[in-house]
């Protein structure tokens, strides 16, 4: 598949979830190698950070492509040769996928710790993280059972069903609206992320915030299962995180909605959950509170503030 099929298949959701999508981004820039211009390093830089770009340009929202990206793609920046430029690439790919596989396994093990023997839970789109956690405490024989949400528009909730129905779990498939109406069942809300602020807020599929509200009121716990590659530096010096807005079409069929001149159809694929809604945050690394993202984004995703202020000033170079 080439990187354009790649990109193509992320911005229609077939390639999708946030973890799913770095790794693809990444496998796409890997193999995008054998095709581009390697005439010179110049010539090659140009062409791998066009891919980069084009692959980046998909969705906007989830902060696991970009972080992937920068994280193969600084070292291929740095080498001082052709050589040196394209083994960056193959080795720092390579490496991001194998982490990333197994930070979900890792996220499994830690929060499957933090779900007990008879909990019910709540769980909103599908969340490979999420469902890790879910998985892992069934395999040690805990006796679990999830409520799971359709996820209108885009009904990834069915992907949820079908993976828990497959590994035995009891599963309760509920419309979003349905939420708080189970609220008071519930023991523990899991969901996964596609990004975290530098305040501790986490951005995931629409929905997810009024899940929140809804757990808050209910004081029901909310775990957020989530890769350390799933924090938002950029969030360090205020940049916010872009919310996409995808196709009405998703909500309401173009012929009906084009009969209604008064109807606007508005459909963001995210929300953002405030951090004090959110009991703590399992990654790879362990358990945080979300008061401590700063605290991942330096120690494990070793980003300072410094090291971001010149790649946002670069940044803005480039834009003048
Ligand atoms: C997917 C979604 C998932 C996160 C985390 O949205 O919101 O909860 O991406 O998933 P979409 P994971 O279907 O629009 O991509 O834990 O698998 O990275």
């Amino acid at each position: 598949m080439s990187l354009y099929e790649t990109a193509e298949k992320i911005r229609t959701m077939e390639i999708r979830g946030a973890g799913k999508i770095a790794r693809a981004a990444v496998e796409a820039l890997k193999d995008h190698d054998h095709t581009v211009d390697a005439s010179s390093l110049e010539r090659y830089l140009q062409e791998m950070e066009r891919a980069a770009g084009t692959l980046l340009a998909t969705r906007p929202t989830a902060v696991s492509l970009p972080n992937a990206l920068h994280f193969v793609m600084n070292s291929v920046r740095r080498a001082a040769s052709l050589d040196e430029a394209r083994r960056a690439l193959h080795s720092r790919a390579d490496a991001f996928i194998a982490s990333s596989t197994t930070a979900v396994e890792r996220i499994g093990e830690i929060g499957a710790r933090h779900i007990s023997d008879g909990d019910v839970l709540m769980t909103h789109c599908n969340s490979q993280a999420a469902l890790a956690c879910i998985l892992e405490a069934h395999r040690q024989g805990k006796e679990v059972e999830v409520f799971a949400t359709e996820v209108r528009p885009r009904n990834q909730g069915l992907l949820t069903i079908r993976a828990l129905n497959d590994a035995g779990i009891p599963t309760r498939y509920i419309v979003d609206s349905a939420a708080r109406s189970f609220m008071n069942d519930i023991d523990l809300v899991i969901v996964g992320s596609d990004a975290i602020a530098v305040n501790g807020a986490v951005v995931n599929k629409i929905g997810t915030s009024q899940i929140a509200l809804a757990a808050h009121e209910a004081r029901t716990n909310l775990v957020v299962a989530a890769e350390t590659y799933k924090f938002a530096p950029r969030t360090i010096l205020g940049e916010l995180i872009e919310i996409e807005e995808r196709d009405p079409g998703e909500v309401l069929a173009a012929d009906i909605a084009g009969a209604l001149r008064h109807v606007t159809v508005h459909n963001p694929a995210f929300d953002v959950t405030p951090a004090e809604y959110v009991d703590l945050i399992v990654t790879e690394q362990g358990a945080f509170p979300p008061e401590l993202a700063y605290v991942i984004i330096r120690e494990y995703l070793g980003w300072d503030i410094e090291e971001f202020q010149k790649i946002f000033e670069i940044d803005h170079q480039d834009q003048e």
